[in-house]
């Protein structure tokens, strides 16, 4: 029996193709496939031939729905914190490699997008979501925190929209991804396969060729009430401000911040107000010092066990009230 290599490379007329190549795991990013990536992005640094590099998911499900977080998981209760620190010093290194590569990299977003998978995307200059496009940073629900360069990205969309997205977890679709500056693109998936050709024949002036008009952003009406939310200086004030907004997208979000874990919660909010002043690579080091301490309280492996590994969606927080959790104890995160 072969078995197809998780992620597939190859050079079409002028670009570089990557296929992540795990679809019955949402393409999620395990170690081999964040080096496989890294290492033909290196390869491709210098290569006359290849002018621009397309990234795609396999399957119609998902471009990427995150990482090995089952692997991190165990790593963390077995005590290996060296294999753990090395997958995050790699795949935070490829966020920056796509951050800064020489050459356009582009991003075909057709399914899911989640965590890990927008590191591989948004910090990009070119991402393309199509109408199954489904962006969401759903840490909060596994007891961790948008981590990828997240609490870079999020603070810089616009008013208070990173925040929502940041504790609520909840996704937003292609379009509404576009208005809220995720994606640069939209393209109908019915065209993503031409669209593809076009690349690889014409580069990136093809995008703007297949670039599609947007459907309303639906979050618009809601855009003033988000901002007043989520600008508030506590979790407890967020949780406030909502309760008193009586409308079908508050009582949504507020069904999300009781469901999330409630020290999660308190110490993303603390790590997205931080990252509005940092750069890139300071978020990521930070972001970096914040798993050692938060994959340490038990909210992580109960989340993901939760979530991923049982399924049963009913997490055992501690505490499992908001305003139960000890600030304390979020500042001590911070310092460790
Ligand atoms: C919250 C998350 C993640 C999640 C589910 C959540 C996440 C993640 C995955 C995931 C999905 C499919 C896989 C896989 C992991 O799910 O970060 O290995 O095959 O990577 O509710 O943050």
């Amino acid at each position: 029996m072969t078995t197809e290599p998780t992620v597939v490379t190859s050079r079409d007329g002028r670009i570089g193709r990557i296929l992540l190549n795990r679809p019955r795991a949402l393409n999620a990013l395990d170690l081999a496939m964040i080096r496989a990536c890294a290492a033909i992005l290196e390869t491709w640094r210098e290569d006359p031939h290849v002018d621009a590099v397309v990234i795609e998911g396999a399957g119609d499900r998902a471009f990427c729905a995150g990482g090995d977080i089952r692997a991190l998981r165990d790593g963390q209760l077995s005590g290996d914190r060296a294999s753990v620190d090395q997958f995050f010093t790699e795949e935070y290194a490829l966020n920056v490699t796509i951050a800064t590569y020489p050459k356009p990299y582009i991003a075909l977003i057709d399914g899911i997008c989640m965590g890990g998978g927008i590191g591989m995307s948004v910090h990009a200059p070119y991402r393309v979501a199509t109408e199954y496009a489904g962006f969401a940073m759903p840490e909060t629900a596994i007891g961790f925190f948008p981590d990828i360069g997240a609490t870079f990205l999020l603070p810089r969309l616009p008013g208070e929209l990173g925040t929502y997205l940041g504790l609520t977890g909840l996704r937003i679709n292609g379009g509404d991804s576009v208005h809220a500056g995720l994606a640069t693109h939209f393209t109908s998936r019915a065209r993503l396969p031409d669209l593809s050709s076009a690349l690889a024949r014409d580069g990136i002036a093809a995008l703007a060729v297949y670039n599609e008009p947007l459907p309303a952003f639906s979050l618009a009406d809601h855009r003033a009430a988000i901002d007043h939310c989520f600008a508030a200086a506590t979790v407890g004030e967020i949780v406030a401000r909502l309760e008193a907004t009586h409308a079908d997208w508050a009582t949504a979000a507020l069904k999300s911040l009781h469901h999330v874990s409630p020290s999660a919660l308190h110490w993303t909010l603390r790590a997205l107000r931080r990252g509005r002043d940092l750069t890139l690579k300071q978020a990521l080091a930070a972001e970096f010092a914040l798993t050692r301490t938060t994959m340490a309280h038990p909210d992580f492996a109960e989340g993901v066990r939760a979530m991923i590994v049982d399924k049963d969606r009913t997490p055992a927080w501690q505490p499992t009230r908001i305003e139960d959790v000890d600030p304390n104890r979020i500042a001590a995160l911070f310092e460790g």
